[in-house]
């Protein structure tokens, strides 16, 4: 099938592409150009169905499917931080870098070494006018330095639960197993599968 990504970002894109090797994927950039959504919802499923659906409207084809990705890093010990504002933890226009090197700082301001962490993924689906959304988790813990270069956003400092390698150490297939994202993909394809 074909579906649209409603994401600019690369990251997300790339490891897209992989999980869906059988559909066709686009981002949303490549027929509409690029475009800034304004994401202000305080959830991660309020971000993704106003970004599904954004792109979902512009598109004005109730045939197409939209698939959007709100996601995001959670640290107990310092409040939440950041939450849904993974992608501005730094400030708005922030880099990747930037917010990864925020997030190790507040860790260092407070002396922690390591704590724990989890990630959080809402994909929200919008087919014929239809919004539908789906949850994913993956559970570890963030240290005060970073290690490889694999992935994207916070993967250097995040350690999954039952291994001892950052996301940035560990090949991109091991955080396809068992990701927030791959998790809600798998439940987004039931719900596929039901829909259409
Ligand atoms: P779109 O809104 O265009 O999808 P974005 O980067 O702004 O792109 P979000 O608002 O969902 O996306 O913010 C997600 C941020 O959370 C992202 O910028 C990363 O810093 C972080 N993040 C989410 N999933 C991640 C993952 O699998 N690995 C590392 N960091 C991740």
């Amino acid at each position: 099938m074909r579906i649209v990504l409603a994401t600019g970002n690369k990251g997300k894109i790339k490891e897209f592409k992989k999980l869906l090797p059988n559909d066709e994927v686009i981002a949303f950039s490549e027929i509409l150009g690029e475009m800034e959504i304004v994401e202000d919802a305080d959830t991660f499923k309020g971000n993704a169905i106003i970004k599904a659906q954004t792109i979902f409207d512009k598109l004005e084809d109730e045939n197409v499917i939209v698939i959007s990705d709100d996601s995001g890093i959670t640290v107990p010990a310092i409040n939440n931080e950041p939450g849904i504002y993974s992608a501005r933890y730094a400030g708005e226009g922030a880099s990747d870098k930037d917010n990864l090197y925020k997030l190790i700082d507040e860790l260092n301001k407070r002396g922690i070494e390591k704590t724990p962490a989890y990630y959080t993924a809402c994909i929200a689906i919008v087919h014929k006018n239809e919004t539908y959304t789906v949850h994913g988790w993956m559970h570890g813990n963030v240290i005060n330095k970073t290690s490889g270069d694999q992935g994207f956003g916070y993967d250097p400092m995040f350690i999954p639960h039952g291994f001892k390698e950052t996301l940035g150490e560990l090949p991109h297939e091991t955080k396809q197993a068992f990701s927030h994202r791959s998790q809600a993909l798998e439940l987004a394809k039931k719900v596929l599968k039901v829909i259409l």
